[in-house]
């Protein structure tokens, strides 16, 4: 099923349009089903409704785990690296993760848990979280893995939208020279979760932790009580497999909802494919499982294709900047698997972290999760693959549930900043302002999707009308992505950015909405408007304007509350990089902020603001440049 020349990917892509149903069930015939599907495909755009694989029966960790026993039982499936180098990494056979799946889905379901359950998953990079993820997935139960990062107050709100019954966590986490105390957010965001009865907790960090009786068990314990033999739930494909919450246009984040036999199918496939992976390899993708690239390219794809995948608990820097080098030498990575932010962080620092970085055992490179910059991608390119290895710019989104947009290795001429050509399965499309399709090369506009994929998000959990709201009302009977795209003269596809309220902060979705809500919740602020803009290492930062008319001697210190407000409505990764207090906000006669002139400001372009005659009161807008200015 590898796509081993441009001729072989030209032939698919050929097939996959003009016979998508035949093309996406011969590569289902590669996985495991313990019924066949009666029917490949149906589907509308309008409702939306979206069936793939309809009738047919089975359980992704089957997939994952089972059907490699016989072949590859001792194979590594899971190679764990610790924050602390100091500290022995820890390599999981398959054999040894099966046992292990299977044990704690036992522990699950002596905790309550049966198939439809909702678990919420709030855990370190260790190999549990993997175990976790993957026992929901074999008896059924939906997840929904939460960021490290997430404040107790967006838990709170995930957990109840879902009204997930158990919550998995830790006592801590390491990230690099901190500790996080994840038991601790968790103990404050149940206090507003009525749904939940059960919380499981692995001991990690060895911190403190209160322990409430009748409701918190520690997974220690627990797996002592149950059994390594765990038949696999039987599943629908399209059960749901997990939630996954992201950001969008307005406040609230959405469940983005996959289910089991599209999904898999489209992680494995392009898995296989983009990063044109070869049995015995090790694959390390330095993503967190908190976000899509880690639940469909550190679990489910790669372990869908026996791979050999790598979970690395630490960051990029510690304890020097040299450490994902060390890592890849340690462990002879043949893929790795990064982010532009990652690597512009590490080209920073210069050369003397790759003094004694060996890196020949590197075969492909990709990036995910924001443009990436020419001078990154030959960063990339030059230091890290010595100009022999591929890089593989990989667009694709939490609702995609997979690679869309994206070279494959060895296959497809790369090109610096471009994510080149559409998988087989993938139609996009550029549409302008009015909704009109816009043909031939050269040209750009918004990015849609004009035909179902298997990977693709099947609704919003709890609340379908606002997933047919947010990606098929925009443009009829088509996908949008909320991304900004260009074609040029070969066909070839560079995604701009959003061109929706949401910011791309090092990777990490962010809706100025959420953002503005956050900032609004502190006292004394009157109103607020937040836009990003372009930050060196991040891609894009924070920058809020906020009114708040109170005389306080310290600005600075108020800064530092709102920033702290933030960080416990939503979490640190929403900080704003900059505040700027202003008496009022541009707004048009209708009350609309213009937030195109705020970007302007703060790009700090402030000569070409555009017109702003449509303004109600064109003085704020001098007086906001004013005081950026003076800053
Ligand atoms: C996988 C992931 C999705 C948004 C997406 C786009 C941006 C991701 C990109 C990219 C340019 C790439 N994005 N990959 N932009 N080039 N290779 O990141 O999912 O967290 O949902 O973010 O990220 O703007 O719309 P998610």
């Amino acid at each position: 099923m590898q796509i081993n020349s441009i001729e072989a990917y030209e032939l698919a892509y050929q097939k996959s349009v003009e016979k998508p149903e035949q093309f996406w069930g011969e590569i289902a015939q590669s996985f495991h089903w313990r019924k066949p599907w009666f029917k490949v495909l149906s589907w509308n755009f309008r409702d939306p409704e979206i069936k793939w694989f309809e009738g047919a029966k089975l359980n992704i960790t089957e997939n994952c785990l089972d059907r490699h026993l016989a072949a590859h039982a001792d194979k590594a499936a899971i190679i764990w690296e610790p924050n602390d180098p100091e500290q022995d990494s820890i390599t999981l056979t398959y054999k040894m993760l099966h046992e292990r799946v299977c044990r704690f889905a036992n522990v699950l379901k002596r905790n309550g848990a049966k198939k439809g359950d909702r678990i919420c998953i709030y855990m370190p990079m260790v190999p549990e979280l993997a175990i976790a993820v993957l026992a929901c997935a074999r008896i059924g139960a939906v997840h929904s893995v939460v960021f490290g990062g997430f404040s107790a107050k967006s838990i709170a709100d995930r957990i109840n939208d879902a009204a997930c019954k158990l919550v998995v966590t830790a006592d801590g986490a390491y990230r690099g020279n901190k500790k996080i105390e994840l038991k601790e957010v968790i103990d404050d965001a149940l206090i507003g979760c009525p749904t939940v009865e059960k919380v499981i907790v692995l001991t990690h960090t060895r911190t403190p932790v209160s322990m409430l009786k009748g409701r918190d068990v520690w997974w220690e314990d627990e797996v002592k009580h149950v059994n390594d033999v765990c038949e696999a739930e039987e599943m629908d494909a399209e059960d749901l497999l997990f939630i996954l919450y992201t950001s969008g246009s307005t406040g609230k984040p959405k469940g983005v909802v996959h289910t089991c036999g599209g999904y898999m199918v489209y992680a494995g496939y392009t898995f296989s494919n983009v990063f044109n992976y070869q049995p015995g390899e090790v694959y390390f993708c330095t993503a967190d499982i908190g976000w899509i690239t880690g639940h469909s390219y550190i679990i489910y794809g790669p372990l869908s294709q026996g791979a050999t995948s790598v979970i690395f608990e630490g960051i990029p820097t510690y304890p020097d900047a040299s450490r994902f080098w060390q890592v890849v030498d340690k462990h002879q990575v043949n893929i790795l698997y990064t982010a532009p932010t990652a690597i512009r962080s590490l080209m920073s620092y210069g050369d003397e972290p790759l003094k004694n970085a060996g890196l020949e055992s590197l075969r492909v490179l990709g990036s995910v999760g924001e443009p990436i910059n020419e001078e990154a991608w030959h960063w990339f390119d030059e230091k890290i693959g010595k100009g022999n290895c591929p890089i593989v710019d990989t667009w694709w989104q939490t609702e995609t549930g997979g690679i869309m947009i994206s070279p494959i290795a060895n296959v497809t001429k790369t090109k610096p900043s471009y994510a080149t050509l559409p998988l087989p399965g993938i139609q996009p499309c550029l549409v302008d302002e009015n909704g009109q399709e816009i043909i031939g090369n050269g040209v750009s506009g918004n990015l849609c999707i004009k035909f179902p994929w298997p990977g693709m998000l099947r609704t919003t959990y709890g609340d379908h009308e606002r997933c047919r709201q947010t990606y098929f009302s925009a443009y009829p009977d088509m996908y949008f992505t909320g991304d900004g795209c260009l074609r040029d003269e070969d066909g070839y596809y560079r995604i701009t950015g959003r061109v929706d309220d949401v910011i791309n902060v090092s990777g990490h979705r962010i809706g100025t909405a959420e953002v503005e809500n956050a900032i609004n919740m502190h006292a004394g602020v009157v109103e607020s408007a937040v836009v990003g803009f372009p930050h060196e290492v991040k891609g894009q930062g924070i920058f809020a304007f906020v009114i708040y008319p109170e005389h306080h001697a310290d600005e600075e210190l108020t800064r530092k509350d709102i920033l702290q407000t933030v960080t416990r409505m939503i979490g640190a990764i929403a900080k704003p990089d900059k505040i700027l207090f202003v008496s009022g906000l541009p707004k048009t006669r209708s009350g609309k902020i213009m937030r195109r002139i705020l970007r302007k400001i703060a790009e700090g372009d402030m000569t070409n603001l555009g017109d702003t005659s449509t303004l109600l009161d064109p003085a704020v807008v001098t007086e906001i440049i004013d005081r950026a200015q003076k800053k």
